[in-house]
């Protein structure tokens, strides 16, 4: 991996008005520029001089003329126990945009170059002081929205991720070393007893990766919000269990079929889990241009939803739309939220349980079932969230692709060793398998994924 090693400095703080700016620098020659621009406010002061984690009070001053930029406190931390694992100093200023820019500007002057994105936080990683997903976490907790979101950040900034990892990766090394003696020594023919161990061993460490990987969307939903649609034929109240989840008069709520005519999409919490909440038109056969448009944006909302509630109104007989409804939403996940439960029952539940949906039977007219809907909805997606939250969970689509590619190939491996397949075909699955987790925690990278992480990165960390 190649390492550039001279000193980089970025505004680290938002570009705006704020109380203090800060410019970050690192880099063997960190120290000297900060040096070169600071003064100690009553007498002389060498920043070289300075302690590591020591900050000092002073002026920063241009070079050239000696003129005053701003009054500063510079903080130096010595390498290796900075963020990079080199030199690093910040220098605090006013955060103007104008006093933030000039101090950078003369750090630039005095030799250092402009970071690009994310590129301290990848010296942290190429200097070995974090591993790739503590390199994300750091990412995702400048992103967080949610209080959980952020919780599930610092848990992988702990680095709990790489260690479990590195376990798995371990026991799989010491299976292909075994099976490679195996190669190596061909009269020692392989044991079926052996074989069932490695099996049975391979097998245990795919589930873990498995297990791993579904992890991905329920920290994805705190992250970015399970979507939820909310979907029916006209006026079975769709709307009105979009008002009562929100507790105000959201959506246009009468007794005319086809009063919804667009979607209409609310926040909502429930439990600490973000809901993307879509209100949508009633879907029926329509001729009317405007309704016709509607229903489609419903479809389409239906389609791209995590989670859908469909709903029918309980005080009728199931209608050809209802049907309809109940086929279209076959494959998704969702569940049957049967309304109007304080009207007599009209509808037939036998009817609907071949769905294989669970049903819920609610009133938003009295707000009978609504906590038990919350709390389906919940259950249904976050399954085995309690228990995940306490260990490490994934949080990006590069770390879920590297755990379902070391999966593959290891279940690949389970079949070559059954099928009787030569040791060789068998070993270069869990060589594989043991890249595809490299690839994960950065074991095994090239500087192409390098560039693609860290370039979604902010300037300045
Ligand atoms: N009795 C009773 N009436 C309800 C209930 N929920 C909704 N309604 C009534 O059903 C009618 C339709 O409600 P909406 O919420 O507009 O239905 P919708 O599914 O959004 O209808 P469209 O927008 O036309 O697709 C209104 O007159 C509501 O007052 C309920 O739980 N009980
Ligand atoms: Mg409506």
């Amino acid at each position: 991996m190649e390492y550039i090693d001279d000193t980089i400095a970025a505004i680290s703080t938002p570009v705006g008005q704020g109380g203090v700016g800060i410019v970050r620098v690192s880099g063997p020659d960190a120290i000297r520029i900060a040096g070169e621009m600071f003064r100690g406010r009553r007498a002389p002061f060498d920043i070289s001089a300075a302690g590591t984690y020591t900050m000092r009070y002073g002026e920063a001053v241009d070079p050239s003329g000696g003129k005053v930029i701003d009054e500063v406190l510079v903080s130096v931390m010595r390498a290796p126990r900075s963020y990079t694992k080199e030199d690093v100093v910040e220098i605090n200023c006013h955060g103007g945009m104008a006093t933030v820019r000039r101090v950078l500007e003369t750090v630039l002057g005095l030799g250092a170059r402009l970071a690009a994105p994310g590129e301290f936080t990848k010296r942290a990683f190429l200097n070995g002081r974090i591993s790739l997903p503590q390199a994300e976490a750091v990412m995702d907790l400048i992103l967080a929205r949610t209080d959980e979101s952020r919780r599930i950040a610092l848990d992988q900034l702990k680095g709990g991720l790489s260690l479990k990892l590195e376990g798995l990766r371990d026991s799989l090394i010491e299976i292909c070393a075994f099976a490679e003696a195996y190669i190596d020594f061909p009269e020692d023919e392989i044991e079926v007893k052996t074989n069932g161990h490695m099996l049975g061993r391979i097998s245990d460490v795919r589930l873990e990766l498995e297990k791993l990987s579904r992890t991905f969307d329920e920290a994805r939903f705190f992250r970015e919000g399970l979507s939820v649609a909310i979907v029916g034929r006209p006026n079975v109240g769709k709307s009105s269990l979009l008002n009562a989840f929100l507790e105000r008069d959201r959506a246009i709520v009468t007794s005319i079929p086809g009063t919804t005519r667009d979607v209409l999409e609310e926040g909502l919490n429930i439990d600490g889990l973000p809901l993307r909440i879509v209100d949508t038109a009633g879907i029926r056969k329509a001729d009317e241009v405007i309704e016709k448009e509607g229903i489609k944006r419903s479809l389409y909302a239906l389609d791209n939803a995590d989670y859908v509630l469909a709903v029918f109104d309980g005080s009728e007989n199931l209608t050809e739309d209802d049907m309809e409804l109940i086929e279209l939403i076959r494959d998704k996940k969702g569940v049957m939220v049967i309304n109007k439960t304080d009207l007599p029952p009209g509808i037939s539940y036998e009817a609907m349980s071949g769905s294989g949906k669970k049903q819920v039977r609610i009133s938003t007219l009295t707000g009978e079932g609504l906590a038990e809907l919350k709390s389906e909805i919940i259950r249904a997606n976050l399954e085995n969230w309690d228990e995940e939250r306490e260990g490490v969970v994934i949080t990006n689509l590069r770390q879920k692709l590297c755990l379902d590619n070391a999966a593959s190939a290891l279940a690949r491996s389970e079949a070559a060793l059954t099928g009787g397949q030569p040791l060789e075909i068998f070993s270069i699955e869990l060589r594989d398998a043991l890249d595809g987790i490299g690839g994960l925690t950065g074991a095994v990278t090239n500087d192409m994924i390098l560039d693609k992480i860290f370039s979604d990165f902010c300037i300045g960390k």
